[in-house]
């Protein structure tokens, strides 16, 4: 059976008027970044890349050397394509313009370019997550402000996971694919075309060691769910969490499942722990394509405008009956308030 490569999957849809030339091209040089991502990724220790870079990002964590390095692959390779406007990235306190040495194109990129780095010493799968808009008609100098665009807004949207083998998954708007990295030819290539994630079911993802944090509605849920066949939802649950956004995902794109990250009292200031705009949207984007739903708990992620490029949010998503039952909880509580 002959191979769809990434590179054919994405002239096909261009030929198919789907996507446009420049977002043929932007997708493709994010690929070919994230396959320089997962060869570094892959040397592990013999790469010298292990461990704290030494540095701080915005977000007030200690940077890995990888943070660093991935972020630094995906700026050289986007910069001079003709095809980007700017650049923002968790690891950058504001937007990078492309150098006026180089032509501007329409799209804005925003990228968490090693999510889940935290496991990067413990050999635990981590991935790339990326986002894709317009920049706003007439934009001469992009500025953060440029990227205040909500999730609906997104062309495209996708991650890199580097696990056992490197996958992208990505959506144009038109379902949510799946491609292999070929690490001998170093093409990705399709190995599942239109991921349909279950209605229901039986597996939740948390970090339960939160649990007294929690709000109401949240104990609530989570007890019912931990009751099992016996309690409100008569059926039992497995648990699963694995601490990289990007797997968790991954593992409910392809069987089903309800990952969540909810607001805490721990920093009652904080919104939640993950970012709206380069983990929640493109992850919410992806996720709604598959069939499934991304809610805070109480509104739809895509619809949120949003104020701040490094804003955070509480994250429902997955199994599209699962989520609308925990934002029942949310919404019943707040109704009753
Ligand atoms: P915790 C990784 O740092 C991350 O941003 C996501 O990839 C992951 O889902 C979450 O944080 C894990 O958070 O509090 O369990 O370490």
């Amino acid at each position: 059976m002959s191979r769809t490569s990434l590179t054919r999957y994405l002239i096909e849809e261009q030929h198919a008027g789907r996507i446009n030339a420049d977002l043929r091209q932007l997708i493709a040089v994010v690929g070919r970044a994230c396959t320089n991502i997962s060869i570094a990724v892959s040397k592990g220790a013999l790469g010298g890349v292990l461990g704290d870079a030494g540095t701080g990002n915005v977000q007030g964590e200690a940077q890995k050397k990888l943070d660093v390095i991935s972020n630094e692959i995906l700026l050289e390779a986007n910069a001079w394509g003709g095809h980007l406007a700017a650049c923002a990235s968790e690891e950058m306190d504001h937007c990078q313009p492309v150098p006026d040495t180089y032509p501007r194109g329409d799209f804005l990129l925003l990228f968490d370019p090693l999510d889940g780095s935290s496991n990067i010493d413990v050999n635990v799968s981590v991935g790339t997550i990326f986002s894709v808009l317009r920049s706003p008609a007439g934009t001469e100098q992009p500025t953060d402000a440029s990227f205040l665009q909500p999730g609906t807004a997104q062309i495209a949207a996708g991650y890199c996971i580097y696990g056992p083998s490197t996958q992208m998954v990505l959506t144009t708007g038109h379902g949510t694919h799946s491609f292999t990295l070929d690490r001998e030819t170093g093409e990705f290539v399709l190995t599942q075309r239109g991921m349909q994630i279950p209605e229901d079911t039986q597996e939740f993802a948390i970090n339960m060691s939160n649990q007294r944090h929690w709000e109401a509605p949240m104990q609530g849920y989570v007890q019912d769910l931990l009751a099992g066949k016996e309690g409100a939802r008569g059926k039992n649950f497995n648990m699963r969490w694995i601490a990289s956004m990007v797997a968790d995902v991954h593992r409910i794109l392809t069987r089903g499942g309800i990952f969540i990250y909810p607001w805490d009292k721990k920093d009652p200031g904080k919104a939640g722990k993950l970012r709206l705009m380069y983990e929640a949207n493109p992850m919410g984007l992806l996720v709604e394509q598959a069939g499934g739903a991304a809610t805070t708990g109480r509104e739809r992620i895509l619809d949120i405008q949003p104020d701040q490029l490094h804003q955070r949010v509480p994250v429902f998503l997955g199994s599209r009956n699962e989520v609308a039952e925990a934002t029942r909880y949310h919404r019943e509580h707040d109704a009753q308030a």
